[in-house]
C-alpha cells in the first residue's frame, strides 16, 4: 500500500521487546511520502544498561534510511527514550531530519502538531502520582469507615460511608490515560492546530478532544500500530498482522 503519510513511534530497538520482524514487514509493504517518526525509536536508556542489538534492528534502520535515499521525506522527532537524539535536532542524518516537534499538513489542509509526548509527563504526572497515593488511601479508607461507623453505632448514629464518599474522587485520579489525552488535545487547540500526532503512552487512539483531533500512533512493543493518511486526507489506526511465514517451500524433484 501506498499513504500520503506514515507516523510510527515508539518502536524500542535496542530491547528484547521491539517487534523488529513485524515492523520490517510492514515498512517494506508499506511507502509513504512522508514517514514520521514520533519517538522512542532506540531505546537508549536500556542500551545504557544492557547491549542488546540483533541483525533485525539494524535491517530496520538500514530501511529507515533506504527510504529516506529513495525520496521518502523522513522526519525523526525524537521521544525521551532517544533524547541523545535531542541534541541533534534541525540536523539531517542520511536524509533523515531530526526535529523537536513538526507540523504536518494533510491533503485536505489541516494542520497536525507532531509530537511525542512525554513533556506532558509533568502536566499528567500530578493525577498519577495521586492515583498511586488514592489506591493506598482507598484501601486505608476502608478500614477508617470499618472503624468510624463502629464509634458511630456505638454513639447511636446511622451508617455514613465515607468511602462511598470518596470513591469518585480516586476513580478520577486514576484515568491516567484520558487525561494525557486531554492535556495534549487541549495544548494543540491553544496553540491553533486542529490536530496532533504523538506516542509515548503505547495506547493508539484516533478520537476528538473538544473539537482537535488527537491521534496516537501507539507502538511496536505490543500494538504493532501504525497511523496512516491517504491521498484524501484521511487518517486511520493501521495494525500490522504478519502472514505466517512459510519456512520449506514446495520443491520439484526432477527424476532423471
Ligand atoms: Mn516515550
Amino acid at each position: 500500500m501506498h499513504y500520503r503519510a506514515i507516523f510510527i513511534s515508539d518502536l524500542h530497538l535496542g530491547t528484547p521487546g521491539c517487534q523488529a520482524d513485524a515492523l520490517l514487514d510492514f515498512l517494506k509493504e508499506n511507502t509513504s511520502d512522508y514517514l514520521y517518526l514520533v519517538g522512542d525509536i532506540i531505546d537508549g536508556w536500556q542500551l545504557r544498561r544492557r547491549w542488546y542489538w540483533p541483525q533485525a534492528h539494524n535491517d530496520v534502520i538500514q530501511k529507515l534510511l533506504r527510504k529516506a535515499r529513495k525520496g521518502c521525506r523522513v522526519i525523526y522527532v525524537p521521544g525521551n527514550h532517544d533524547e541523545f537524539a535531542r541534541h541533534f535536532l534541525d540536523h539531517h542524518f542520511g536524509g533523515i531530519e531530526v526535529v523537536e516537534e513538526a507540523v504536518h499538513k494533510t491533503a485536505d489542509g489541516r494542520q497536525l502538531w507532531v509530537i511525542h509526548g512525554d513533556y506532558f509527563d509533568a502536566v499528567v504526572q500530578q493525577a498519577k502520582w495521586l492515583a498511586y497515593v488514592g489506591d493506598y488511601l482507598y484501601e486505608f479508607t476502608l478500614k477508617l469507615n470499618r472503624y468510624l461507623n463502629n464509634m458511630r453505632g456505638r454513639l447511636g448514629l446511622p451508617y455514613w460511608s465515607l468511602s462511598a464518599y470518596l470513591k469518585h474522587k480516586v476513580k478520577k485520579a486514576l484515568n491516567y490515560v484520558t487525561d494525557f489525552e486531554n492535556a495534549v488535545a487541549h495544548e494543540a487547540a491553544k496553540h491553533g492546530y486542529q490536530g496532533v500526532v504523538c506516542g509515548h503512552i503505547h495506547r493508539a487512539e484516533i478520537r476528538d478532544v473538544n473539537g482537535v483531533l488527537y491521534c496516537n500512533d501507539g507502538d511496536w512493543v505490543e500494538s504493532r500500530s501504525a497511523l496512516v493518511e491517504n491521498e484524501q486526507g484521511e487518517l486511520s489506526l493501521l495494525y500490522w498482522q504478519t502472514e505466517p511465514v512459510v519456512i520449506a517451500k514446495p520443491q520439484l524433484v526432477k527424476v532423471a
